[in-house]
C-alpha cells in the first residue's frame, strides 16, 4: 500500500502517541466532564496519557510541563488556569521541539508560544448572557455577577463580553461582582453575602458558570425569594443540573461551553506530531438553552 512505498513518509498512530496534559483541577461539573472526556478518548484510541492534576494552583502545572518535556512526551496540552505567567515554560516547551495544546483556557503569550488553541470563545459566552439577561429584564434593572476565577481567561473574557453588550442597554447596571472561583459553595456563600448588602433589589444574575449559579438558587431560596421569578438567572456552561434548574423553573438560560474536547485534543495532538497543518484557534459549535426547550433537551445532554 502507499504507506509501505520507499518514499512515502511513516506517519504516527494513536496508539504510538505519548501525552501529557496539565489539567486545573476538579473546581466544577464542566471540569469532571472535560477530565472525562480527555481520559475516556486516550483509552479508547490507546493512546499513552499522562493526566496531571493541579488542584488550582499554577505552580502546580507549570511543574506537570516540566515532567512532560523531561519524559520527552510527543505533545503536551494545558488548560491555563490563569491567563498570564506562561511565558517562560512555554518557551521551555518549544526549545524542547513538543507541540503545545491550550486545550479550554488561553493564555496571554506571543502567538508563537504555542501551536493550538482548542476552546471556546469566552467574550461572545458573554455577550449572549447579557443579551439573555436584557431579554428577560425587558432591558430593565439591576444585576449582580457572580466571577469566576480571578484572572482566569473564561473571567476575563465573559466579563468583557457581558460588559461589551450592556453598552447597548442604559437600562441595565451592574450593583456588584463577586468572585466565586466557579466552585458551587462559592457561588452561594458571595450569593448569600450578595442578598444580605443589596436584598430586594437584585433583579438579575449573571452567573459566569452554572455551578456558581446552582449555589445562588439555594442563597436565594434560603433568603425567601424565588431564583427564575423574583430575580433572573442566566450562567454558563450548560451542564446537566442546569437543564434541572431550568426545568424546575429556577434557572432561565444557559450559555452553552462544551467541554467534551478529548476527540478534537487527540486528533489535534496527531496531527502536531506528524507535521500537519492545524488551525491556530479551534472554536466548538455552541448553542444557547432557555427553559422552554430544557425538558426536551436534557435527554441529548452529553455533560
Ligand atoms: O466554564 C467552568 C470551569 O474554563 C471554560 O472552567 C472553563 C470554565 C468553565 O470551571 O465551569
Amino acid at each position: 500500500g502507499a504507506l509501505s512505498t520507499p518514499h512515502a513518509v511513516k506517519l504516527k498512530t494513536y496508539p504510538e502517541l505519548v501525552v501529557g496534559f496539565a489539567q486545573i483541577g476538579a473546581e466544577s461539573e464542566w471540569r469532571t466532564a472535560n477530565t472525562r472526556s480527555i481520559q475516556t478518548t486516550a483509552d479508547q484510541l490507546g493512546i499513552e496519557l499522562d493526566l496531571s492534576d493541579a488542584q488550582q494552583q499554577q505552580a502546580n502545572q507549570i511543574n506537570a510541563i516540566r515532567s512532560f518535556i523531561a519524559q520527552g512526551v510527543d505533545v503536551i496540552g494545558v488548560s491555563p488556569v490563569v491567563e498570564t505567567g506562561w511565558d517562560e515554560v512555554f518557551a521551555e516547551v518549544k526549545q524542547a521541539g513538543i507541540p503545545l495544546i491550550l486545550l479550554d483556557r488561553s493564555a496571554n503569550v506571543p502567538a508563537e508560544l504555542y501551536s493550538v488553541r482548542i476552546g471556546s470563545d469566552f467574550v461572545e459566552e458573554g455577550r449572549r448572557a447579557c443579551g439573555e439577561l436584557a431579554r428577560l429584564l425587558d432591558g430593565q434593572g439591576s444585576i449582580v455577577v457572580l466571577e469566576g476565577t480571578q484572572g482566569s481567561a473564561p473571567m476575563l473574557g465573559r466579563g468583557a463580553g457581558f460588559q461589551e453588550c450592556l453598552q447597548t442597554y442604559p437600562g441595565l447596571h451592574v450593583l456588584a461582582s463577586q468572585s466565586g472561583d466557579f466552585i458551587r459553595a462559592r457561588g452561594k456563600e458571595e450569593m448569600a453575602a450578595l442578598l444580605q448588602t443589596h436584598g430586594n433589589s437584585i433583579d438579575g444574575v449573571f452567573a459566569q458558570n452554572d455551578d456558581m449559579a446552582l449555589g445562588a438558587i439555594e442563597a436565594i431560596e434560603e433568603y425567601g425569594l424565588r431564583p427564575g421569578i423574583d430575580i433572573k438567572i442566566v450562567s454558563i456552561d450548560a451542564v446537566r443540573a442546569a437543564f434541572e434548574a431550568m426545568i424546575a423553573g429556577k434557572l432561565n438560560a444557559t450559555i452553552e461551553c462544551n467541554p467534551l474536547l478529548g476527540p478534537l485534543f487527540f486528533a489535534t495532538a496527531l496531527n502536531l506530531a506528524n507535521d500537519l497543518p492545524v488551525e491556530k484557534w479551534i472554536k466548538p459549535d455552541e448553542g444557547v438553552y432557555r427553559q422552554d426547550t430544557a425538558a426536551q433537551e436534557l435527554p441529548n445532554r452529553l455533560y
